[in-house]
């Protein structure tokens, strides 16, 4: 116990501990699922020709942030009650290459047994009127600690490259705009996010047709194999010489 700790009243003590077991468990329940996400993603990455999963990236909402949705939105302000009500408190974001991937992963995460899928939010068929899409996913998900398990729940947004740079531009303009974007730049935003929708369309039909080229060539990868270093995430891949290789198949290690 530090000197500060002794000035506090023994009630903040309390709130303080419980404050930080609350949100220690969404920062366990990130790492659980970016566990689950990267197991995916190097399994695609070493077995197949490609992953689906391009990026992932994860965020945590700050207690000041978590009280103000709280006031917001009109919850209780225990921590029972923020847990029921706020599902984003932990937040990971996939991004995929094509708008089939995102459902491939969706598909991969939702089968999962330990998680348990309580929403899922399909924006890519059913956009936003801004244009905005994405598929959301509340999950829960166990958290063993020391004393007990804890059902934690995780926001997943998973989207393509291009949904992501939409989404990303459209954020910084609402929150430069305080929500009150200007109608022509909606406009434009709406347009810019039906260019993206193009483009997902576009390179997804140009994907297949080289995957069926290389599958009637049987030489032209379907999609380029990544570097080692990427294989693994910066990780060297395990050495599998071709010597070790032809001792597996002879059975003689
Ligand atoms: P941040 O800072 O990214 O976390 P909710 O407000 O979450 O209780 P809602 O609006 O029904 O309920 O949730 P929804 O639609 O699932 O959206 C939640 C999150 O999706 C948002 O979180 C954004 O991250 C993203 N999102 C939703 N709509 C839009 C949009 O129109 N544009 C962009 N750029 N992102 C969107 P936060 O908490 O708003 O923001």
């Amino acid at each position: 116990m530090t000197d500060q700790d002794l000035e506090w009243p023994s009630d903040l003590r309390q709130i303080r501990t419980e404050l930080t077991r609350f949100m220690m468990s969404y920062k366990f329940a990130t790492d659980e699922m970016m566990t689950k996400v990267n197991i995916l993603k190097e399994e695609f990455s070493a077995i197949h020709d490609y992953s689906p999963i391009e990026h992932v990236s994860h965020r945590l909402k700050s207690p000041e942030g978590i009280l103000k949705k709280a006031n917001r939105k009109g919850y209780p302000l225990d921590l029972e009650g923020i847990r029921e009500n706020i599902q984003d408190i932990a937040g990971i974001r996939i991004t995929c290459s094509f708008i089939s991937d995102t459902y491939r992963v969706l598909e991969m995460l939702t089968r999962q047994q330990d998680i348990t899928v309580l929403q899922v939010k399909d924006y890519i068929k059913q956009p936003k009127p801004n244009g905005y899409k994405s598929l959301h996913l509340i999950v829960a998900i166990p958290v063993f600690m020391s004393d007990r398990v804890q059902p934690v729940t995780v926001e997943v947004q998973i989207r393509t490259v291009a949904m992501d740079f939409w989404a990303s531009l459209e954020h910084k303009i609402f929150y430069k705009y305080d929500g009150a974007v200007p109608t022509a730049l909606v406009g434009e935003l709406k347009q810019a996010a039906d260019v993206a929708n193009r483009l997902d369309i576009d390179m997804e039909r140009l994907h297949d047709q080289v995957v069926s080229l290389g599958a009637a060539s049987e030489d032209v990868p379907a999609h380029p194999a990544p570097p080692a270093q990427h294989a693994a995430d910066g990780l060297a891949p395990f050495p599998l010489p071709r010597s070790l290789l032809e001792a597996f198949l002879a059975k003689a290690v």
